[in-house]
């Protein structure tokens, strides 16, 4: 029998759609969730949505914490909140608050959390980042133990030049967590970018057919949609589905250094003080983009 993955993830849901693809990707697998974890700026509200997603797929059970907001160190930030449809009026009611809801949006009971979970699981504990990586850089100071987890994340770019949204908003944890982790495995933007939706596609993600879940996943892609004008690509949960699919994606190891060669920027390094990370290459685009897409809708 296929060992239970004991996972957290850490995710900035709220701005682009598909973190909340990736978490109902989650929910349909066999796995022991063991809670979630909000990133970035106005981590309070992204928790609350969080918690309204996991009460439509009635799991209440799963614990929420708000993360901490502030970035430690990052290009962009603004100090502005640029969530798009986390201002519903339900996200206010009491039910959607999160287990830390007195820490506002510089929650350390996110932080903790990681940290906890991570000195009783230690290298049994999969944590998937989703968003920038503040929370676990700052779970890394809390305890030892954080080193030897495995990380799965969604960031970087590796096989071409520029940077990428989720180091650049926050670099210096990036930075914290490519020189400490032990076991990381990277989907970056140069792969992920390979899963832009066709219309077709897209219209399969608009169509509630089931349940409230499946009509607030429609709700939220079409207000994206609205807010945003952009094809969607499915950055996060191909990360996600990396976890349960290992075998459908190839991977490269090397040595991965943050901002060294150019600011926010990840690049492939001899520099021995860079843990080494997996990184994902290549994938079957149609046959995953299907995967993904049935895993969600059905
Ligand atoms: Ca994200």
């Amino acid at each position: 029998m296929k060992k239970q993955i004991n996972l957290i993830i850490d995710t900035d849901i709220g701005d682009d759609i598909d973190d909340v693809l990736a978490l109902l990707l989650v929910l349909k697998e066999d796995v022991n969730l063991l809670g979630v974890v909000s990133a970035y700026q106005n981590t309070n509200l992204r928790a609350r949505q969080l918690k309204k997603a996991l009460h439509l797929a009635h799991r209440d059970d799963v614990p929420v914490y708000a993360g901490y907001g502030k970035p430690l160190y990052g290009h962009h930030f603004q100090g502005v909140d640029v969530t798009f449809d986390q201002y519903e009026k339900t996200l206010e009611e009491r039910q959607y608050s999160p287990i830390n809801d007195h820490e506002g949006s510089l929650g350390m009971g996110g932080v903790n959390f990681i940290a906890e979970q991570a000195k009783k699981y230690k290298n049994d504990l999969t944590l998937l980042t989703i968003g920038p990586m503040t929370n676990v850089a700052l779970a890394l100071k809390k305890s030892e133990s954080v080193k030897d987890v495995h990380l799965i994340m969604m960031g970087g770019r590796f096989f071409s030049k520029g940077s990428e949204w989720n180091i650049e908003c926050d670099e210096e944890a990036a930075k914290i967590c490519f020189s400490n982790i032990h076991d990381i495995t990277a989907i970056g933007l140069d792969v992920t970018n390979e899963t832009a939706l066709t219309p077709e596609e897209e219209s399969r993600l608009l169509d509630p057919k089931g349940d409230e879940l499946d009509q607030y996943r429609a709700w939220c892609v079409q207000a994206w949609k609205n807010f945003s004008h952009r094809t969607m690509v499915l950055h996060d949960p191909l990360a996600a589905y990396s976890i349960f699919h290992p075998e459908s994606l190839t991977f490269v190891t090397h040595r991965v250094s943050v901002g060294i060669e150019s600011p926010s920027e990840t690049s492939i390094t001899n520099n021995q003080a860079w843990s080494e990370v997996k990184i994902a290459q290549s994938f079957n685009k149609e046959k995953i983009v299907k995967n993904i897409l049935d895993k969600i809708c059905d």
